[in-house]
């Protein structure tokens, strides 16, 4: 028998030879036409839902409209961005801390009734171990909470529980535990341990914060999934080398036929915690499920699976395979009841977690082919199988199955569509809630060999949209993908109204100014304190005086209430570009290390005068004083006496001498 890893080759290479086969034009002409229409956004015209996707290792995430698969929008997240001044202002410095890149792979939108409420998108950072929010409202990051302690790897990350009560995440690594612990890998089953973290969600603010995690053996958990309807309260969790293997993974991961999923009961575990059954571990309530039953129960699943996607009714749970070439159901009221019997593998626990007999609680094998790794669903009875390894979607049918159906899986495959290449995750819009929309998927596929023009080796990324409304799914559009997709979520534009501009009665910022009067400089000893008023196109005041080895903070305030009247504070070589929205203040802090006259500008072009807008940060030297400089004091506007003696500013080489003809500067 070949080992998984030469399937797997063998299966690569099959792929590989359809790139050079393969006929990208192989769309009819008729059909051209009418998936034009299908995917044509008119100018003028707008999208009807927006697709959120991860950005991967860019640390971002994009927004594209569906169905045009526009790319409109980047939501930094875990990135600088300095195109809307991410990372640049104090507030969102502070938000990426020591970390400048992350790893988005699972965008999830927040529930109220497993139904998208339109308020929040959380992503998961699996480099760095840390969630963002997005605010819905205006698009933007407003808290990265990590990285999570007693966790490393935040793969499995994020979902949200049916009212978004919690976000459950879980560590892909794992490491010696509490972190900062050092062990030897060789002692990996001994001494190394992984965690399935609950973070609470405040309803009203979205804050997050560790609530409680539960302590696993060191198996490298993958993928998660929430229960809903009868599934309401669980969780389930998909993982990779149960072999519990240290070094060669390839190999010595894929050694046994099945993994273990967790099957989190994590209502229990909020109330056991909440009962004081939990013991710190790095300032966190950890539940160890050997001593408090009922709380986490293991199933095998074959074979290495992927990704676990729970149905739309919440009774079925399918899990990709990966390394075998089916989807394996879970029947939920099943597992229940092996659960509420103690029907386990005899004498089968695996540290002290008990383990749930396979065929007891599977309803079946589904034969989708080579590479399953996640399954959407569209509310209508159907699931949709995203195939690695064939490079194709598999569309079947859920159960409940007939008898004869049951007899032969095969009958419940219903239809394959050819993806380009090797799809990772596919998204349905909507499939994670108790409501899917239904009409659009889209395929991310993880090579697009070929699939664009040449711009080089690093082949950019394609997506495809599939209209599935009909029984034949159909290839309706393919887009550029910005690097490195993952998961996705569709929301409809018709459910959320983000805002335009902030109301200036909401900015509540102590520094912002809307009238001249407000503005200017203040120094305190070596702390200097410009409050600037942005306006087309202007900045006031657009002078600003300081001296090396000051604590110079610019806050910036955009007095426009008009859309789209975005202005930009550019400061040449300081490294700094704040980008201020309609109503919004920001504030930037450096300390000053170099003298010299350093020019700000607008950066982003607002009006016919955007060249005009445009300032002097004067730098002097120490203890100098220009002669210009104005400071206001907090209460008024009476310039400072100079704190030392005037020093004239430094001579000019490339000047003309006073009353002589201008001559070359003998430096140049
Ligand atoms: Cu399949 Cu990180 Cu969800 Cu990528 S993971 S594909
Ligand atoms: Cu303000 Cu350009």
């Amino acid at each position: 028998m070949k080992t998984k890893t030469q399937l797997v080759s063998v299966a690569l290479l099959a792929v590989a030879a359809t790139f050079s086969s393969c006929d990208k034009s192989s769309t009819a002409k008729n059909e051209r036409a009418q998936n034009a229409q299908a995917s044509y956004v008119a100018p003028g015209e707008k999208d009807e839902y927006y697709l959120f996707y991860s950005g991967g290792h860019s640390g971002q995430v994009f927004v594209a409209g569906i169905p045009s698969m526009r790319h409109i929008t980047t939501i930094p997240v875990y990135a600088p961005y300095p195109a809307t001044g991410y990372g640049f202002d104090d507030e969102s410095r502070k938000m990426l801390g020591d970390y400048t890149w992350g790893d988005v792979h699972h965008p999830a939108l927040s529930q109220t009734g497993s139904k998208y409420d339109g308020r929040w998108l959380f992503v998961n950072d699996n480099a760095n171990n840390r969630v963002a929010r997005i605010d819905l409202r205006d698009f933007k990051t407003h808290q990265i909470l990590g990285p999570i302690p007693n966790s490393s790897g935040n793969h499995g990350s994020s979902f949200v529980t049916e009212n978004t009560e919690y976000l459950l995440v879980a560590t892909r690594f794992s490491v010696p535990l509490p972190k900062g612990r050092v062990a030897d890998p060789n002692d990996y089953e001994k001494e190394f341990n992984g965690m399935v973290s609950a973070l609470k969600v405040d309803p009203k603010s979205g804050e997050m914060s560790v609530a409680f995690q539960i302590l696993t053996p060191p198996f490298d958990w993958d993928l998660g999934s929430t229960g809903k309807g009868p599934s309401s309260g669980w969780a389930f969790w998909t993982s990779y080398n149960s072999e519990m293997a240290h070094d060669v993974l390839e190999s010595n991961a894929s050694q046994k036929d099945r993994d273990y999923s967790a099957i989190v009961n994590w209502k229990a575990a909020a109330q056991a915690v909440a009962e004081g059954k939990a013991q710190d571990m790095g300032g966190v309530p950890v539940l160890d499920p050997a001593k408090v039953p009922g709380i986490m129960y293991f199933l095998p699943i074959g074979k290495s699976p992927h990704g676990v996607d729970t149905d739309p009714s919440g009774k079925w749970i399918s899990y990709g395979g990966k390394l075998q070439p089916s989807v394996t159901v879970v029947n939920f009221e099943k597992l229940l009841q092996a659960i509420n019997k103690k029907d386990f593998v005899h004498g089968g626990d695996v540290r002290g977690v008990p383990v749930l007999e396979y065929n007891d609680v599977v309803e079946g094998e589904v034969p989708v082919g080579l590479g399953p790794l996640h399954t959407q669903f569209d509310g209508r009875g159907f699931a949709y199988t995203s195939m690695f390894i064939d490079s194709n979607i598999t569309k079947w049918k859920l159960p409940p199955w007939t008898d004869e159906e049951k007899k032969d899986l095969n009958k419940v495959v219903l239809d394959k569509m050819p993806a380009h290449y090797s799809t990772g995750h596919l998204v349905v819009a909507g499939s994670d809630t108790a409501h899917p929309y239904g009409k659009w998927c889209v395929a991310m596929n993880k090579l697009s060999a070929g699939r664009h023009i040449n711009v080089g080796p690093s082949q950019p990324e394609s997506s495809q949209l599939i209209d599935i409304s009909g029984d034949k799914m159909k290839m309706v559009a393919e887009a550029y993908t910005e690097p490195e997709p993952h998961f996705a979520q569709i929301l409809k534009v018709s459910e959320i109204q983000p805002i335009e501009a902030y109301p200036k009665a909401e900015n509540t910022d102590p520094n912002a100014v809307w009238d001249k009067e407000h503005t200017g400089v203040t120094r305190n000893g070596t702390q200097v304190e410009a409050k600037v008023l942005a306006v087309r196109s202007r900045f006031v005041p657009d002078r600003i005086d300081a001296q090396v080895g000051d604590d110079l903070t610019i806050h910036v305030t955009n007095v426009e209430q008009t859309r789209d009247m975005i202005h930009g504070f550019g400061l040449i070589e300081n490294n700094i570009n704040m980008v201020m929205d309609p109503g919004e203040t920001k504030t930037f802090h450096i300390k000053l290390t170099k003298p010299g006259v350093f020019p700000y500008y607008c950066t982003n072009f607002c009006s016919a005068l955007h060249q005009e807008m445009q300032g002097y940060l004067v730098v002097a030297n120490t203890g100098q004083v220009m002669p210009g400089a104005v400071y206001t004091s907090g209460a008024g506007q009476a310039p400072i006496p100079s704190a030392g003696a005037n020093v004239p500013a430094t001579s000019n080489p490339v000047a003309p001498a006073p009353g002589a003809a201008a001559t070359p500067s003998p430096q140049r």
